[in-house]
C-alpha cells in the first residue's frame, strides 16, 4: 500500500516552519485543547455503545456469505483500518542485513543467548536495531518463537550484564531517573518481570525482543528519525491523512524483525507469535494483522487503538489518544475524535482481520483505562468470521471470572491486577500456543 506526496512536498523544506507549529500546538495542548477533552468514563452503566460495522460487509455493502471470499474480505477491512487508524507503510522495500554480535549462555546454560545487530537500508539512509533472541540452549530448534519489542532497552528485560544498552533515544522520567534521553546501566533488569525468559525457555520457547525506540521514537519527530527515516521522500507527508504513524512504524520494524528470525536455524518460522503490551499490545495487533507469518498474535492490555472497541467510549477515548499521542495514528483518525459512530469499523474488525489465525487478548482487572470488557468484546464480535472459517472463537457475550482463560481460537483472560504483563499473562499465552502448535 503506498501514497502519493507531491502536494506535500514542498512542505520537507519548510522545517523553520514545522518548529513554530510545534511550539504552538505544545502550547495549545498544555492550554485549551486538553479542556477540550470530556473526562473519561469508568462507569458501565454510562455506557451507549450503538450499533458496530458488521466486518462481514463486504466493500459493496453485501455480507460474504461463504469462507472462499474472506482473503478479499480481509485485504478490505486492513485497508480500511489502515485508511482511518494507523495509517500505511510505504510500500518500497527496505533491505535487512544482520550480525551476531554476542552470545553466550544464561540460567546455567539452559538458556542461549543470542545479540545481533540488524541493519535496516534504503537508498536514502540505514538503521541499526539491536536484536536479542533467548532460545532454550538444549533444543536445535525451539517449539516456537514469541516475538515482542520492549519499552526500555534490551537491557532491561534481564538483569544479564552482557546484555547491549541501547544508545538511541529513550524518554526522561523521574521513575527511571533518566534525564538525557539516553539509556543507562542502572536500569538492568528493571522489566525482568514483564519477561519471564527463563520460564519461557524451560516450556522450549524462544523469546525474541528489540527497544520500540530503536525501531521509531516515541514522540512526534516530524518523520525525521527511526524507521520514518528510511524514506525521506515521506517526510513531506506528514500531514498526509492515512501516512503512516509511530504505531504502524513499530509494527513494520517487527516485520523486519521477523524477515531475520525466520532465517536463523533456532526458530521454527511457521511458529512465530507477536506480542506486545499496551501501546505495543496494539503495536502487535496491527503488526499481526497484516503480517501472515505471524502465526499467532498477543494483545495485552492494548485498550484503546488497541483491542477495545472504540465505540464503547470506556476509559481512554479516541479524542484522549489522538489529543495526548498525536504521533501514533495518521491524521485521518482524529476525525473520529468524539465521532467514533462515524468510524467505517470498530477494533473487533482488528482482530477478525487476523483470521482464521489464532489469536489472544488479556486484560487486567484493574486496568479500567484499557477497557476489560471492550477488549473481551472486540474478541467476541470477532467469533462471526472466525465462525465462518470453521473455527471457535470465544463462548459467550459475557465476559469470563478474573484469571479463567477461556476461548479456542480467539483466547481470552482477565489477570487480577493492575496494567502490566506478568508471568501469569505468559503462562496463559504458552498454553494457548501449546494448543495451536501441538
Ligand atoms: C498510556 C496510554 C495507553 C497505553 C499506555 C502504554 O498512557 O494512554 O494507550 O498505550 O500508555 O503504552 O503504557
Amino acid at each position: 500500500m503506498t501514497f502519493s506526496l507531491p502536494r506535500f512536498q514542498r512542505l520537507a523544506s519548510l522545517s523553520q516552519v514545522g518548529l513554530v507549529l510545534t511550539f504552538v500546538s505544545v502550547f495549545l495542548m498544555s492550554t485549551s485543547i486538553y479542556g477540550q477533552v470530556p473526562p473519561a468514563n469508568e462507569d458501565e452503566s454510562l455506557v451507549v455503545m450503538g450499533q458496530l460495522p458488521d466486518p462481514l460487509v463486504g466493500r459493496d455493502g453485501h455480507l460474504i456469505a461463504d469462507r472462499t471470499a474472506w482473503p478479499k474480505q480481509r485485504e478490505y477491512l486492513l485497508e480500511l483500518i489502515g485508511e482511518n487508524e494507523y495509517g500505511f507503510a510505504p510500500s518500497q522495500p527496505a533491505n535487512v542485513a544482520w550480525k551476531v554480535v554476542e552470545q553466550g549462555w544464561m540460567f546455567d546454560g539452559k538458556t542461549k543467548r543470542t545479540q545481533m545487530v540488524v541493519t535496516l537500508s534504503t537508498e536514502a539512509s540505514e538503521l541499526n536495531i539491536d536484536f536479542v533472541l533467548f532460545s532454550p540452549a538444549q533444543v536445535k530448534t525451539a517449539k516456537g518463537c514469541f516475538l515482542g519489542l520492549n519499552f526500555q532497552g534490551n537491557h532491561t528485560v534481564d538483569k544479564d550484564p552482557a546484555l547491549r544498552i541501547p544508545t538511541s533515544w529513550v524518554a526522561n522520567s523521574k521513575e527511571t531517573g533518566i534525564t538525557d534521553h539516553r539509556a543507562t546501566a542502572q536500569m538492568r533488569g528493571a522489566q525482568d518481570t514483564r519477561w519471564p525468559i527463563q520460564e519461557i525457555n524451560e516450556r522450549g520457547y524462544a523469546v525474541a525482543t528489540a527497544y520500540y525506540g530503536d525501531i521509531d521514537p516515541d514522540f512526534d519527530d516530524g518523520f525525521k528519525n527511526g524507521v520514518h527515516g528510511l524514506f525521506p521522500q515521506h517526510q513531506a507527508s506528514a500531514e498526509h491523512p492515512s501516512r503512516w504513524g509511530t504505531i504502524a512504524g513499530w509494527a513494520w520494524g517487527m516485520s523486519r524483525l521477523l524477515d531475520v528470525l525466520v532465517q536463523l536455524p533456532e526458530i521454527e518460522s511457521t511458529r512465530i507469535a507477536a506480542i506486545g503490551h499496551s501501546r505495543l499490545g496494539k503495536t502487535a495487533l496491527w503488526a499481526g494483522a497484516n503480517d501472515n507469518r505471524f502465526s499467532i498474535v498477543i494483545s495485552n492490555n492494548s485498550g484503546c487503538g488497541g483491542a477495545a472497541l472504540e465505540r464503547r467510549n470506556f476509559g481512554e477515548t479516541v479524542a484522549r489518544i489522538n489529543t495526548y499521542f498525536p504521533h501514533w495514528f495518521c491524521p485521518n483518525f482524529k476525525k473520529y475524535n468524539q465521532n467514533e459512530t462515524a468510524l467505517p469499523f470498530d477494533q473487533h474488525a482488528l482482530i477478525a482481520s487476523i483470521a482464521p489465525r489464532p489469536v489472544y487478548i488479556s486484560s487486567a482487572t484493574k486496568d479500567l483505562w484499557a477497557d476489560p470488557k471492550g477488549e473481551y468484546l472486540s474478541g467476541w464480535y470477532a467469533t462471526p468470521v472466525y465462525k465462518l472459517l470453521g473455527f471457535k472463537g470465544l463462548p459467550s457475550e459475557t465476559p469470563p471470572v478474573a484469571d479463567t482463560s477461556v476461548g479456542d481460537r480467539i483466547g481470552y483472560h482477565n489477570r487480577t491486577g493492575n496494567h502490566d504483563i506478568l508471568s501469569f499473562d505468559w503462562q496463559q499465552f504458552m498454553n494457548f500456543a501449546d494448543r495451536h502448535w501441538k
